[in-house]
């Protein structure tokens, strides 16, 4: 049966994310991810909180990555949140947002080494093992973790390039693929099947959505358009030609976010792209379009930012109407 996950970005109150991942659990989600950046509330501490108040519902980062935290740190970090939740950790892991790590000055060298070599080790350490590793991206010498975790936690790795599709099908228990469309999960797709070699039904498809639903379908578009021209501005030209997008207008939008010019930004998304970046509109809009994922696919969809014109009604909605329409 598909699963369904909640996306959470702890620029809200912690509090207020505890309170929205209680209702997201009683109303029948099976995931919540909190996001990584530096500059939000720290991923771990929000899920710690997260973890004393509920009671089934899976959580972890979505995602967290190697070049910022240690993948060592990582392990022990994943292993404590498994034992505080009771066993529902779950870890999300990704090459890491480019423009958050150039403001660190950390170059994302050789990302798909990164993310091979901190995945076999982080899944090491989980299993109780010694590493050693004189690797491209991480060296480590006898390292182990001093105490003993439960178990090595299903890990889901971020995804969108064909290469990092690949491996992840390869090394990871799930993919995040960050996109609503069914044309990138066709496209996602056409690399899984070939690249899972045999462990496909056992690969959980991850639609790591941007989400918005409201009682009025134009409320809940013009609360996508900013999400959308954050991810207009951050697609590679090959993902814009898949949705027929003039690469000049996505040019604009990127400059006027640049320049702080959000009323020029937002003033120049076409439906076009809102029609290809994100699930918008009323609860029956959005199940018609999940149905349309679930064809190509995909066994997971996480509801993400921004959920609708107001989170907790939206979350109300997700619960009552959309997710029911699937069970
Ligand atoms: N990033 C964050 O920082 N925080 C988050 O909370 C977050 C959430 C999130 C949720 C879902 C999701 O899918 C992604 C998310 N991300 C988040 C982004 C994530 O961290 C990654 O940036 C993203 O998933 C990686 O996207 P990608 O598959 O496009 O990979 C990039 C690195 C890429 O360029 N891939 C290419 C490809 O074809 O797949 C391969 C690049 C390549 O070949 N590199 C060479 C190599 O050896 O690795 C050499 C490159 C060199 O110059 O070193």
């Amino acid at each position: 049966m598909v699963k369904f996950g909640l996306e959470l970005v702890p620029q809200t109150p912690i509090n207020k994310i505890v309170e929205l991942s209680i209702t997201a659990e009683k109303g029948g989600l099976d995931t919540v991810w909190i996001t990584d950046h530096f500059y939000n509330r720290n991923t771990y501490i929000t899920l710690t909180a997260i973890a004393l108040k509920t009671e089934k519902i899976q959580l972890g980062p979505g995602v967290t990555n190697p070049y910022v935290v240690n993948p060592v740190w990582t392990a022990s970090a994943i292993a404590s949140l498994d034992e505080v939740s009771g066993g529902r950790a779950i870890l999300g892991i990704g090459a890491g947002d480019r423009v958050t790590l150039e403001k660190l000055s950390i170059p994302q060298k050789s990302p798909l080494s990164a993310m091979k070599e901190s995945v076999e080790t982080i899944k090491k350490l989980l299993a109780g093992e010694t590493v050693t590793l004189e690797g491209k991206f991480l060296k480590v010498k006898d390292v182990g973790l001093a105490f003993k975790p439960g178990r090595v936690v299903p890990i889901y790795i971020g995804a969108q390039g064909p290469k990092m599709l690949k491996l992840a099908s390869r090394i990871g228990d799930g993919i995040l693929i960050n996109a609503s469309n069914p044309k990138d999960f066709e496209y996602a797709f056409s690399i899984i099947r070939e690249a899972a070699e045999g462990k496909l039904e056992k690969l959980d498809v991850v639609a790591y959505t941007c989400f918005s639903v409201a009682e009025d379908r134009e409320k809940a578009k013009k609360k996508a358009l900013p999400i959308v021209a954050f991810i207009v501005a951050g697609s590679p030209e090959k993902v814009l030609e898949r949705h027929g997008i003039d690469k000049d207008k996505a040019g604009k939008i990127r400059e006027a976010l640049g320049k702080g010019d959000f009323k020029t930004a937002f003033g120049n998304i076409t439906d076009d792209m809102v029609e290809a970046f994100s699930i918008y509109g009323t609860p029956e809009d959005c199940i018609k379009a999940i149905k349309k994922l679930l064809e190509k696919g995909v066994t997971h969809v996480v509801f993400g930012s921004p959920l609708g014109a107001k989170k907790k009604e939206a979350l109300k909605l997700i619960c009552e109407h959309v997710v029911p329409a699937f069970k």
